[in-house]
C-alpha cells in the first residue's frame, strides 16, 4: 500500500519534470525585451511566466503570430530602417528613444513601457497625466534605462 503511494508520488514528480522540461520557452525577443525593459524586476520566475509580458504587447492576438499591433509594426519598421543589421535590443532602444506614440493614444511608447501599459493598444493607457509621467520617467533615467546591456 505504502509502496504504491510512493510509486504514485514518484510518477507525479516525473510528470512534473517532463511537463516543465517541455513547456514552451518564451519567444526569443520576449526573453530579451523583458530584462531590457525591467519587467523582470520582482518576478523571480519571469522566464516561465507568459503574463510578465503578454503576446499582445506586440501582436494583435493573445497567441502571438501575425498580425502585429502598431507597436510591433514600429519595431519591424525600425528593423527595416537598420537594413536588418541591428540586433533586437538596439532596435527596441532606438525606437523608444525616438519618442513615438505608436498607438496614437497620446502617450509615447517609452512612457507606456515605463507605466507598464500596452504601447500598441490605444485602449491601454497610463493613469497619470502625460506631464506627471514624463517627470517621473526622466527622474528614473529616461530612455537610457532601456539601453541594451553593455557587453562584458
Ligand atoms: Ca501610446
Amino acid at each position: 500500500m505504502r509502496g504504491a503511494r510512493l510509486k504514485g508520488r514518484a510518477a507525479l514528480c516525473l510528470l512534473a519534470l517532463v511537463t516543465l522540461g517541455s513547456a514552451p520557452a518564451l519567444p526569443k525577443y520576449r526573453l530579451q525585451a523583458i530584462p531590457q525593459l525591467h519587467y523582470d524586476e520582482g518576478q523571480e520566475l519571469w522566464q516561465l511566466d507568459r503574463r510578465v509580458m503578454a503576446c499582445s504587447y506586440c501582436h494583435v492576438k493573445d497567441t502571438g503570430g501575425a498580425p502585429w499591433n502598431p507597436f510591433g509594426q514600429a519595431i519591424q519598421a525600425e528593423f527595416q530602417a537598420s537594413g536588418g543589421k541591428a540586433k533586437f535590443p538596439q532596435v527596441l532602444h532606438s525606437l523608444l528613444k525616438a519618442d513615438r506614440d505608436s498607438d496614437a493614444d497620446g502617450y509615447p511608447d517609452a512612457l507606456e513601457v515605463f507605466a507598464r501599459t500596452l504601447p500598441g493598444d490605444p485602449a491601454s493607457r497610463p493613469e497619470e497625466s502625460l506631464t506627471e509621467l514624463r517627470v517621473a520617467f526622466e527622474a528614473s533615467g529616461g530612455t537610457e534605462r532601456y539601453a541594451p546591456a553593455a557587453r562584458r
